[in-house]
This record gives structure tokens, sequence and C-alpha cells, in this order.
């Protein structure tokens, strides 16, 4: 059986609860974003219910939330499309980072809830993306149907359609710890049949094609974070050495699994790449609310290669037409290992 309710805390700030058997998820209107997933009263996601009104007002880790027009970096904040250049807000300098201080992260979205009688339960968010607030070309009509289903399968929709043709590449910035004990995601395995990662360069931005190919360079296709963190292969060692983990951009197989001891994660998408961020520096927040280490979570964040407009050109697979119809979609489902 599964039922909802919410909680309206400050600042317009909903709180929507829904429940199952097993598990206890919360969305937020801010940011169309997920707040905690409780699986079996464990938390397998970073949030903060109780403070949630002021905590992700000041919250500079997008946590749980969607992130848009454009997930990742865009180089010098720059690109050019049909024959115009455009410059966007440099927020992580020199590059343009997950839309800008105005991205999606930082919309009240309007919302509905469908209750499906038992099966799942629908959130409906909405909001529009203005040209005006991002200086991308064009205005958004964005719909992002957040599902939870009696599988504890957590669905990501999205649906979207531009005024002018432009850029439309966005995400979601969830960070999971399957750990009871919160421990750093150090000891979680990564299993997929292809877990090939892009090599960022000293600006954080994948260069097109530079990968490495993990599953032949281990020799297995299920392989432990530590392995990648410690690895002596001077490509891989030169980058966990300058990021202090992972912040990279994986093309991978049809299907990611990651897991501990005791839970598995499985995410699908139709998105090509997912980039995957270890949390590796926790400092820059200055507050009381930042209780996070290093390594405390890891994102999926399932998207088109940052930056590809400047990478592809017109071949950018972010590129969305005018009036064209957008639709994507990924799911993250918590099964628990029978000990
Ligand atoms: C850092 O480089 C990382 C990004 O990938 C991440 O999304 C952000 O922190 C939260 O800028």
């Amino acid at each position: 059986m599964m039922f909802t309710r919410v909680e309206h805390q400050r600042n317009g700030l909903d709180l929507i609860k829904i429940d199952n058997d097993e598990a206890k998820i919360v969305f937020t209107n801010y940011g169309a974003r997920i707040v905690s997933w409780k699986y079996e009263d464990n938390n397998i996601v970073l949030g903060n219910v109780v403070e949630a009104d002021e905590f992700y007002q000041e919250n500079p880790f997008y946590f749980g939330a969607s992130v848009g027009r454009y997930g990742g970096r865009i180089a010098d904040g720059k690109f050019e499309l049909d024959n115009q250049t455009y410059q966007l807000e440099q927020n992580d300098p020199p590059s343009h980072l997950h839309g800008g201080s105005n991205g999606i992260d930082r919309h009240l979205f309007d919302y509905e809830i469908k209750d499906e009688n038992g099966g799942y339960i629908q959130i409906i968010f909405t909001t529009t993306i203005k040209e005006a607030d991002d200086h991308y070309p064009g205005d958004i009509k964005l719909k992002i149907i957040h599902t939870y289903d009696i599988d504890n399968r957590w669905s990501i929709e999205y649906y979207a359609e531009s005024d002018q043709t432009t850029l439309f590449n966005p995400t979601n910035h969830v960070y999971f710890n399957l750990n009871r004990d919160n421990k750093e995601v150090d000891n979680h395995y990564f299993t997929s049949d292809k877990l090939n990662i892009h090599l960022l360069n000293d600006q954080n931005l994948p260069e097109a094609a530079a990968t490495l190919d993990l599953v032949n360079l281990f020799n297995k296709n299920k392989i432990r974070l530590t392995e990648m963190f410690e690895s002596e292969n001077a490509r891989l060692n030169e980058q966990m050495e300058t990021y202090k983990g992972l912040d990279h951009p994986f093309s991978i197989g049809d299907e990611l699994i990651v897991e501990n001891s005791q839970f598995l994660l499985k995410m699908k998408t139709d998105m090509p790449n997912v980039v995957v961020f270890t949390f590796n520096d926790t400092s820059s927040w200055k507050s009381d609310m930042n209780i996070y280490k290093a390594h405390s979570g890891f994102t999926l964040e399932t998207q088109n290669l940052p930056n590809d407009i400047n990478l592809f050109g017109k071949d950018a697979p972010s590129i969305l037409q005018k009036d064209q119809a957008y639709y994507s979609r990924t799911t993250y489902q918590i099964i628990e290992k029978l000990m």
C-alpha cells in the first residue's frame, strides 16, 4: 500500500512524503528535488528533511536537485548556436556550471500529485526556464515527473519544449550512500558491461575522445571505488590525484549497478552518459549544517557529455530544436541483499 502527505515549511517550500511498506521517500518543490529516501529505516541519499527550508536555500552542492537547463560545465560559459555566440554566467570561473545561479535547482516548481491506487505515486512538477533569467536562447516549458512504485523504483521523466532552438541537458544531482553507518562510499562497487571514463582537462572539462576503458584496465566489470582511487595506471592515477576522487562522465552499458554488502542500487537511463561525483571536497560550505566529509556520497548524474556544444558543435546531442518535444527517463531501484 502507498500513501502521500504534504508538509508546508517556510519560504513556499513543501515536502511531499510518500510511504510504502518498506520505504519512505520525500521530495520538495524547491528544485523538484529528492530530500530523503529511507529503505527499511536506512537513509540511502544525502539530504535534510527537518531544516529543509533553510538547508536547501544555502546548500551549494545541489543535494538531490533537478539541474538545468544544462547539467555540467560549458567552457568559458560560451557557445555558438545557429551562427550566434552566447555568453553565459561564469558561476564556476571560467566555466558556466549547472545552468547558472538561476538554474532550475533554485526554482519553486508548481506540482500536482497523482496516486495510482497503490501501484505507484507520481509528483508532476512544472516550471518555465526563461531566457531572461539564464541568457540561453528561448524559453522552455519543463515538466519533471518523479514516480515511486511498489518495487522501490524511483523514476525521473523530463518533458520539455522550447520556443527557440536552444540547449537542454537536464539531470538530477542526488547523492547516494548505501552504508548504514554513512561511512565514506569508497567501499561501494560499480558494475556495468561498459565503464568508460572520460578524462578531464585542467578546467574539469571532458575531452571528447579521451576515455579509459576500466573493464579492460581492471579485467573485470565489477570495480570497487578504492580500486579506481588507488589505481597505478598513470592516466587514471593522475585524474584521481587531481580531483581527489571521481568527478567524471562515464559511458556505461544498459544498466549500472552500485552496491555494498547490504544493498544493490540499479540505475537505467536513456541518456548516453552519467557523471559520477564522489563529493571530493566539502570544505567550501561554511555552515553548521555542513556535516559532510569528502566521499560521504556519490552522484549518478545521467546526461549528455558536459560541454558537448563546444566539442561537437551542430551535432551536439543537447541541442533542442524550436518546438521539438524533449523526453528522457532515468530510473533508480533499491534492492536489499538477502543475508
Ligand atoms: C563541483 O566539480 C563538481 C561538480 O561536478 C559538482 O556538481 C559540484 O561540485 C556540486 O563543482
